[in-house]
Formats: structure tokens, sequence, C-alpha cells
């Protein structure tokens, strides 16, 4: 599995037979050069770049984990889990998906006052500048204001094909309910395709790729068939502890934290990881350590399970908790910390 992970791409694009130009600001666009492909390889393969967008806690990050099979992208029940765009690579014969799993929009994440939320708000517009298709999740119960939100803010701005995904559909009986549902998102945007799904559950996911592969361009594949994301296994480790951050502390405490791997290093038989949670006030790290250090070592030992299933090799793993005072509200703070 550790051997998929090949190589960082800093920009989503950036191939042999494509060059992206660097994006400013909210804008970018892409240039096709020398496209020199074997036209027989191209004719029967498709691949291209495909969104998954929607307001926080929809199911983004599960929907892309499921798809491909492997559990990639943290999700918890918590809104605002994922922080940064990631690539989740599904390659089959003759195509080539490479879904990128974006931040939830929510309706503080433009808050430019708040340095981490406006980050994710860029991350999300980032991550549609540039793709062939976007899905639109949105949870089966019904259009909310937090879909509305996602539709004016960045929907009605694309150019490209949208699908929506009506997500949790195994929580919906009897299934007549899904019939107004898909009726009224119908008329709110102009959908290539409504499909209901259970992320959770495996059901309706060929069907959705199915729909988006009719959108995809005939080409040949942007990365090797094995290769299942653009990230660092540091960052996905960085990641894993997050989430057991996420599911072990309370409301809030999870917005203020977050992680860098110092050190993964691996010898013998065994993979040494060092990382540092950062939060922003002494109180805090109280929290995060617990009562005679319980809490950090249910958090070490439940991050080091995921490590170890992941990349099928024995872990330690060492956490310390640090203090950075207001590192969410300062641009040069998050950058330092990994969000860049
Ligand atoms: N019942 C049910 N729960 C689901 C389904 N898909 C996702 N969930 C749950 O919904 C919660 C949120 O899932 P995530 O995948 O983290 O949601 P997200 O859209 O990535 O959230 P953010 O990253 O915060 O924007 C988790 O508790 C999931 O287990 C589904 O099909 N059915
Ligand atoms: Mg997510």
């Amino acid at each position: 599995m550790a051997g998929a992970l090949r190589h960082k791409r800093p920009e989503l694009r950036n191939h042999r037979y494509r060059i992206v130009t660097q994006k400013s600001g909210n804008t970018g666009g892409r240039v096709d050069v020398g496209v020199t492909t074997n036209m027989s390889e191209e004719a029967d393969h498709k691949a291209g770049f495909v969104a998954i967008v929607g307001r926080p806690n929809v199911g983004k990050s599960t929907l892309l984990n499921h798809i491909l099979g492997s559990k990639l992208s943290i999700t918890s029940r918590k809104p605002q889990t994922t922080r940064q765009r990631l690539l989740g690579i599904h390659s089959t014969d003759n195509l080539q998906m490479i879904f990128v799993d974006t931040p939830g929009l929510s309706p503080t994440s433009r808050n430019k006052s708040n340095a981490l939320n406006h980050y994710m708000y860029l991350e999300t517009i980032r991550s549609t500048l540039d793709v062939d298709v976007c899905v639109h999740l949105i949870d089966a119960d019904g259009w909310s204001d937090g879909d509305e939100q996602v539709s004016n803010r960045l929907l009605l701005q694309l150019e490209i094909p949208v699908i929506c995904a009506l997500n949790k559909i195994d929580l919906i009986s009897p299934k007549s309910r899904l019939l107004p549902v898909m009726q009224a998102v119908s008329q709110v945007y102009d959908y290539k395709a409504i499909i209901p799904v259970s992320a959770l559950k495996n059901q309706g996911l060929d069907i959705l790729v199915g729909e988006i592969s009719k959108y995809l361009p005939q080409q040949p594949k942007y990365f090797e068939a094995d290769q299942l994301t653009d990230k660092p296994l540091r960052f996905l480790v960085g990641e894993w502890i997050r989430e057991q951050i996420i599911r072990q502390l309370g409301e809030e405490l999870p917005y203020r934290t977050t992680v860098v791997v110092e050190t993964y290093k691996e010898q013998n038989n065994i993979t040494l990881i060092d990382a540092i949670i950062y939060v922003e006030r002494e109180s805090q790290k109280r929290i995060v350590i617990g009562k005679g250090g319980r809490r950090i070592k249910t958090i070490g030992s439940q991050a080091r399970r995921s490590i170890e299933k992941f990349i099928d090799r024995q872990v330690h793993l060492d956490l310390r908790v640090r203090t950075k005072a207001n590192w969410t509200q300062a641009p040069t703070e998050l950058a330092t910390l990994g969000y860049q």
C-alpha cells in the first residue's frame, strides 16, 4: 500500500501532457501544450479530475474513501473535519478518475478574520478551478440553506458539468421519500444527473461513477494505476492523528488543534513516528493530555492502529503537545504548520 503513495504533487494537474498555469489569488487557468499522446491508447481510455463539494458533514470524505475502497481521507460526525484538499485516484483498465476531496463550505468559511476558515474556503474554491466534473453532495433528507450557499458561492460560477449525489439514503425510509427530494433538487440547479447514494453502505456508487465517466475526456491516465493519492504518507499520518483528536475531544477544541509530523523513519521492521499536537492555549494542552496522560494515550494508540493498518507495519508513535498562541488566526502561523 505504501508504494502507492509515490510522489507529492503540489498542483492539481502537472503532468507530461498538460501544464497548469500558476494560480494567482482565486483565479487560474489551464494551458494545453504539446500534446503528444498515443492515439490508440487515448481512444479507449478516459481520465479526468472530479471535485467532491458540499456543506460540512454531508459525507464527502466518506464517499471518496468508499469509491477508492481505502481509508484515505479522515471522517467524523463533527463538521469541518477536512481542512485541505486531497486527491484520491481511482483507476481501472480504461478509466482513471482523480477525485478531489474538499473542505465543506460553511457560512463562516469566508470569514477572513479566522485565517484557518478562510484557508479552507480557498482550498475548496481552488479545487474546482481545474477539474472536469463536479459532484455536489447533499443530504437525501432534502435541500438545505447550506446547499443553497454552496450553489450560490460555487456552483453558479462553474462552467463544467455538475452531478448531484443525494447521500445517506440508508437513513431514508420509505425510499419513496426520495422522489419529491429529487424533484425539488432538479428545480434549484441545472444538474446533469441526480443520483441517490449511501457512501457509507456502498449503495449507488457504481451508478455515480458511471455517470461521472460520461463527462470525462478520452485521454491516457495522469498517474500510475497503483498510485492512490498525491499526498505523502507524512501528511496522511498527521491526518489520522487529527482524526483521533476530533473523535476523543469535545466539540470546540478540535478546531484549535493541528498536527505536525516531525519524524517518519523506518528502522528494521518498525516505523518510528514523532508528531506534535499544537493547541492555542495552555488550558487546552491540559485537556488534550488528560488526567494522568490518559487522553493522549488513547489518541496515540487509536492513531497508531490506523497507521499500522494502512502501512501494514509495526509503528512506534510518540506524541507531544505544544502551545502556539492563536495559530488559527494568523496566516503566517498557518503556513508554518503545513497549511500553504
Ligand atoms: N448513515 C450514513 N452516514 C454517513 C454516510 N456518509 C457519511 N456518513 C457519516 O456522516 C459523517 C460525516 O462524514 P464525512 O465524510 O466526514 O463528511 P464530510 O462531508 O467530509 O465533512 P467535512 O470534511 O467536515 O466537510 C460521518 O459520521 C460519516 O460516517 C451515509 O451514506 N450514511
Ligand atoms: Mg471531509
